[in-house]
């Protein structure tokens, strides 16, 4: 009996677990451009055209493989909207009442196809290094589910850089050698592709339908297909990996990459695939041409956090995007969808968002997700924000990011101190604040910048919380050492600040 085999947008792998366990010589493949998929966030626009770009090339793909594919284009007529609308109208026309699907990367979608009135297997997604029993059998028992521990097991089980069961070089982690400051220039760009034919005629839709998202769609450079993707990566390993590790945590304001891979966005969608990539790390590693602590750093973000983020999300449920453990409540300032602002550092992140729906992880984590966190944001805006301004943003792995690591709004799962600071570690690791209408070095008075006033409030309004946090014991003593009346102008110039954020004020 002819089954229907479902590659969502993000399932863009050959050897996706649905294709995997399907019969090429009678399923049918279902992929289809859909509103509910393009519009449950105002996806910026080069998210938009990537991904339909990328279906399109990959049920072509297919099809030359040897499937049959019944593909479904945004604007057909016959388009119901839905996935499960298009499972429905395809099941009808074949004839068949089974689906093959590969769990979506996100709940909102995994309980649309439980609904669907179709008898639909979900089979897990396994370009995972951790299963789901692997990750909950992991987190069994244990009180603090810290990545680093992780990282090791998934080291030991892949072999990545490994020694016997030892790591290579003895160390497991060398972030202790991965925090330099901007260099001078930088001697690397990511590779870029000239839209073809196919990307071209998204675009045009694309432009068509969500011109008015935030964010530019042109130029669009991104690599849409499998060879373009491996591509970039090659060109990554040669020419930016080497640098990678010392400057990962660097931020400029010319230089919006610096030596990132920009490959996020071909993993989550599955142009590469997550082993692979790391595979042709460590053998550049090995073949002498990168150092360790630039290879260690790279295969950590990959087996390491990218897969613990996606083990937290299914871990922690369906409830996970809507914690808000520090009951924060302010709406997300207009600034952070291109409004003016003050603030050299949030206005470079946010301008080169809007450019290139990219911003690497430390701008992610101490610009955007420091200010709204320190602001008292409600995690929930910050969430929607994340999941629709990024190229690579999808739930599984936007989510622990967001809502976790950057807003501390799990209460603790991810992060075992909230990722805050003051001014201090921006002007350290980047050159934003050189050019700034504020002053980094002001605590207080006309001018100073408002990361140092917000420091001090956020750890003032949540002291129940944190004062016995042993990693913030140190920025409360420095905060009581403070005399008094000092103490009151930061909290009142703060109170001053967030009520000019509240009232559209320019900051
Ligand atoms: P590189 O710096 O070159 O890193 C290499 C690879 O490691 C990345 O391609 C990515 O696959 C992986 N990686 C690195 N850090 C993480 C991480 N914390 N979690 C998961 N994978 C990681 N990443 C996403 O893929 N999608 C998201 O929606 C996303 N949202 C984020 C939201 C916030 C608030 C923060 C702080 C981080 C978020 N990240 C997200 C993680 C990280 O910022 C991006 O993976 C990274 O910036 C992508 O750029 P790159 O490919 O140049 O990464
Ligand atoms: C993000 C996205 C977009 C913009 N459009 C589509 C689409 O039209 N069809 C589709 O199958 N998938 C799309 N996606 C990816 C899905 O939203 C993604 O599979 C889920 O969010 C689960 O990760
Ligand atoms: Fe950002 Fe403050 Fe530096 Fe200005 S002075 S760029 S607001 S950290």
């Amino acid at each position: 009996m002819v089954k229907l085999v479902l590659v969502l947008g993000d399932q863009l792998s050959p050897d996706i677990a649905a294709l995997k366990a399907a019969d090429k010589s009678q399923d049918v493949v279902v992929m289809a451009e859909v509103a509910d998929e393009t519009s449950y966030v105002k996806h910026h626009p080069k998210k938009i055209a990537l991904i339909l770009s990328a279906m399109r090339k990959f049920a072509q793909a297919l099809r030359d493989d040897g499937w049959e594919v019944r593909y479904t284009q945004l604007d057909d007529t016959n388009n119901s909207g839905s996935i499960c609308g298009e499972l429905l109208r395809r099941a009808e026309d074949v004839g068949a009442s089974e689906v093959i699907a590969t769990e979506p990367g996100e709940w909102r979608l995994i309980e649309a196809l439980n609904h669907c009135p179709l008898k639909v297997t979900q089979l897990e997604d396994d370009r995972f290094v951790a299963s789901h029993k692997e990750f909950d059998d992991w987190a069994k028992g244990r009180k603090a589910l810290r990545m680093e521990y992780f990282y090791r097991e998934m080291r030991r089980k892949t072999g990545l850089m490994m020694d016997g069961d030892q790591p290579a070089g003895g160390e497991w982690n060398y972030d202790s050698e991965n925090r330099k400051a901007p260099p001078d220039g930088v001697q690397s760009a990511p590779m870029q592709f000239t839209p073809g034919e196919v990307v071209e005629e998204v675009l045009d839709l694309v432009e068509a339908r969500f011109g008015d998202h935030f964010g530019d769609l042109r130029p669009f450079h991104f690599a849409t297909d499998r060879g373009q993707a491996r591509r970039a990566l090659s060109h990554f390993v040669k020419h930016a990996l080497p640098d990678f590790g010392p400057y990962q945590d660097a931020m400029m304001r010319d230089e919006r990459f610096l030596y990132h891979s920009l490959l996020s966005a071909y993993i989550n969608i599955g142009l590469l695939d997550p082993l692979e990539v790391c595979e042709a790390v460590e053998q550049a590693w090995k073949d002498g041409e990168v150092p360790i602590n630039s290879a260690e750093g790279f295969i950590r973000q990959i087996i390491g956090w990218r897969d613990y983020m996606r083990g937290i999300y299914f871990h922690e449920g369906a409830d996970y995007v809507t914690r808000n453990g520090l009951k924060h409540d302010r709406d997300l300032p207009w600034m952070y969808w291109g409004g003016e602002t003050k603030m050299a550092c949030i206005g470079a992140a946010v301008k080169q968002t809007g450019e290139e729906a990219y911003a690497h992880h430390i701008q992610r984590l101490m610009v955007t997700g420091n200010f709204a966190l320190l602001a008292g944001v409600d995690p929930h805006q910050v969430h929607e924000w994340y999941l629709s301004v990024y190229i690579d943003a999808f739930e599984w792995v936007e989510a622990p990011n967001t809502v976790g690591m950057s807003q501390f709004a799990d209460g603790g799962v991810i992060a075992s101190k909230p990722y805050i600071s003051s001014g201090n570690y921006i002007n350290k690791m980047s050159d934003y604040c050189k050019g700034c209408a504020y002053d980094v070095k002001a605590k207080t008075g006309e001018g100073a910048c408002p990361f140092n006033l917000l420091y001090w409030h956020f750890l003032d309004r949540h002291r129940d919380r944190f004062e016995g946090n042993a990693r913030m014991g140190n920025m409360f003593r420095t905060w009581d050492r403070m005399d008094e009346d000092k103490r009151e102008t930061i909290l009142s110039e703060a109170e001053d600040l967030l009520k000019r954020l509240d009232a559209g004020d320019i900051v």
